[in-house]
């Protein structure tokens, strides 16, 4: 991961390190402190190629860290931390007595630990500390990973081997991982963590689970991370006894309030629920026809006197729906200003469901009384699993980065998650991230990335997605810029070559049911029309294409003007949310002049060439990193190449049936015809029994 601290192979960087850093002193006695201390010793240890000296006294040049309650000498500097809030840090150079030192202080000992980890990643990234002045606090509150774990350890859509939670050895024994998981979440900012899958077991909430759990919560905390649950809203019935579990009922509202209070007299700082409800089949409240924030409240009131939150998903949608994509708000935005206080509403970055790509979520802009989370993620459910290549940094910033004109232009999701657009109580960030029992935690190497670029974003939206590439390649492989340069440019591009091998030009959800690994624009008749293929990209003879403008199911009124005009206007929405909005003729002409059709063929084969780009931008920084890494992602990308080849040739075949224009000239012809595809994608694709 990216706490792999190698000696600084700089030598003049590194002389300049061990005059600074060699001695040092953190003030405090928590166990945050003690963190943080063990961090610096091993950190620069490595960094430095020798043990750091850890003075019980301020050393004459050296680092000093702490508070200022713990500091007289930190505190006669008259250092104005008031900017800096309970969690952020001061790094600053600093002279006296003709010494420098390097000081790291904080208001409270988590923004101790976080400074550590900040002068950390500035010495693994081989940065001066000439003048080292750094000011750093989070942007949003709850800074938060969703795992999608089982109780029986199956992660959902995890991808790199079982659920770190052992709970068979629980509570007896902790195993060492549960630290480092800890270490890398502190390391980057994250402060909550939800260790169950939303698809809630009732069991957690049993007194043997909690047991377990709580111990969990005791690694967790010198690290500042409050850990959550993930609760199934039937659980009075389920493992309570009751005969219903209607919000409104009271001795529903009891279960629930003298669980919670059990739960504190475990975990006294536990964070609180995360909840799916009437979605997907998981119960809720409109079982006894109430509402969603009905039944967020009644949560709300059982964990408000012990400070504890109600993430609430938004990710609802229903068959009877004639378009998906309008279901979230048309529940949600009725009910805005209802929910209580400490509820946070939980929704995804796009309207469907982490889609290669999506427009932002018109709920982003649209609940004023209602404090409002997004929810991205980091698992490559859409992406390849943990075989493709797929940095989630630029998909990251480009949906903060949307401007919702909820209050004229400049209005953007960034601004309206982090509370500022809105003023809201309470504000986070949340991805849904996979790390499991691999070795190397995530599967694909570069899965770790956009966990990584998951965390800079939540503490800071403003990070460009490729700065926090290229942090993290220095930190996680070398500094070497022969290797940095050209793998950053993977990372930069892998996402949008995901988008055009896949789905380009704003087509959506071309997978199969279930496993969401490989090419099936033809899925049909299943169930529900909205988890086949062709609801969404409605090809016909004429074109291709979801017509969510007035002449459709006008789902575009859902955004503010000028949004909704520019999208449902042809000649003003880009190419990138084209198919998203419209229902296009083949022969349309495109900006680029060639026709729909002939566009459409064009981002395919473009999207396998930047496949192929990647391979050789690979194999050129071979010998400059570690070959077992060197190996496994070169094997990776031969995989993805393999796969985007099947994508394209499924896809344009599949589309070819509908335009009936030929495959233009310049390009490769597909190695078969369509039906090879299809027999293919029903038989060869699911890569491993877990991924369904
Ligand atoms: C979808 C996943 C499903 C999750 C669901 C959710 O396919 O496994 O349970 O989202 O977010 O992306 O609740």
């Amino acid at each position: 991961m990216w706490l792999n601290y190698q000696t600084v192979d700089d030598s003049e960087r590194l002389q300049e390190y061990r005059a600074m850093l060699s001695d040092i002193y953190l003030a405090g006695g928590s166990e945050t402190i003690d963190a943080a201390k063990a961090e610096l010793n091993d950190g620069l240890g490595q960094l430095l190629g020798e043990t750091p000296n850890l003075l019980n006294s301020i050393p004459e040049a050296g680092v000093v860290a702490g508070t200022i309650q713990n500091s007289d000498w930190l505190r006669n500097l008259d250092l104005d931390l008031s900017r800096l809030g309970p969690e952020g840090y001061l790094i600053r150079k600093i002279d006296t007595d003709g010494r420098s030192k390097i000081i790291i202080a904080a208001n409270q000992d988590i923004g101790v630990l976080y400074g550590v980890f900040g002068l950390l990643r500035h010495v693994q990234t081989h940065q001066t500390l000439d003048d080292i002045s750094i000011e750093r606090s989070p942007k949003v509150e709850y800074r938060m990973v969703n795992h999608w774990d089982n109780l029986d350890r199956l992660v959902e859509r995890g991808y790199a081997g079982l659920s770190l939670w052992e709970w068979g050895t629980l509570p007896e024994y902790k195993h060492p991982r549960y630290t480092d998981y800890a270490r890398f979440n502190a390391s980057i900012g994250i402060n909550a963590s939800v260790i169950n899958n939303v698809n809630a077991d009732p069991e957690i909430l049993t007194d043997q689970f909690l047991e377990k759990v709580s111990v969990l919560a005791d690694v967790f905390r010198p690290y500042g991370i409050q850990l959550f649950l993930s609760i199934n809203f039937q659980s009075p019935q389920r493992i309570g006894g009751l005969d219903t579990s209607d919000p409104l009922n009271p001795d529903v509202n009891e279960w629930w309030a003298e669980k919670a209070d059990e739960i504190y007299e475990l975990i006294p700082d536990f964070g609180g629920f995360l909840v799916k409800a009437d979605s997907e089949g998981q119960p809720g409240p409109f079982a006894y026809n109430r509402t969603h924030a009905e039944g967020a409240n009644m949560l709300a009131k059982a964990l408000e006197p012990h400070g504890g939150m109600v993430v609430w998903r938004a990710f609802v949608y229903d068959p009877a729906q004639s378009d998906r994509f309008r279901e979230a708000y048309d529940e949600f935005v009725p009910l805005d200003g209802q929910f209580m206080d400490n509820v946070i509403l939980q929704v995804k970055n796009g309207p469907i469901d982490f889609q290669p790509r999506e427009p932002f979520s018109p709920l982003f802009g649209a609940m004023e009384e209602t404090n409002t989370m997004i929810e991205l993620q980091v698992t490559q459910e859409y992406f390849g699993f943990s075989q493709h290549l797929a940095y989630m940094g630029t998909l990251f910033t480009e949906a903060l980065q949307a401007d919702t004109y909820a209050k004229g232009e400049g209005s953007t999701v960034a601004k309206v998650v982090d509370g500022s657009l809105f003023d809201y109580e309470h504000t986070g960030m949340a991805a849904v991230i996979n790390p499991g029992t691999d070795e190397n935690w995530t599967g694909h190497p570069f899965v770790q990335s956009s966990w990584y670029a998951f965390g800079r974003l939540a503490w800071d939206h403003t990070l460009s997605a490729e700065q926090i590439a290229d942090e993290w390649l220095r930190m996680t492989f070398t500094n070497n810029i022969d290797f940095v340069d050209p793998v950053k440019e993977i990372m930069m591009e892998s996402r949008e070559a995901g988008v055009n091998y896949r789905m380009p030009l704003g087509l959506t959800h071309l997978y199969d049911q279930g496993h969401h690994y490989g090419p099936a624009p033809w899925t049909a008749d299943l169930p529900r029309p909205d988890w086949t293929a062709v609801y969404y990209h409605k090809a016909d003879d004429n074109g291709i294409g979801f017509d969510r403008t007035v002449t459709g199911s006008n789902a575009i009124e859902q955004y503010h003007e000028p949004v909704a005009e520019r999208f449902g206007d042809l000649n003003s929405v880009s190419d990138d949310y084209l198919l998203w909005f419209h229902h296009v003729g083949w022969d349309h002409e495109m900006n680029s002049g060639r026709t729909l059709w002939e566009e459409l063929v064009h981002k395919y084969y473009k999207g396998v060439e930047q496949v192929r780009g990647m391979q050789q931008q690979w194999e050129s920084i071979k010998g400059l990193i570690d070959s077992e890494r060197y190996e496994h992602v070169k094997a990776l990308l031969d995989i993805q190449e393999r796969d985007a080849v099947r994508w394209r040739d499924s896809c344009v075949l599949y589309f070819q049936s509908f335009s009936g224009k030929p495959i233009p000239d310049q390009y490769e012809k597909p190695e078969h015809d369509l039906d090879h595809y299809i027999e293919l994608e029903k038989t060869k694709y699911v890569p491993d029994p877990w991924y369904n």
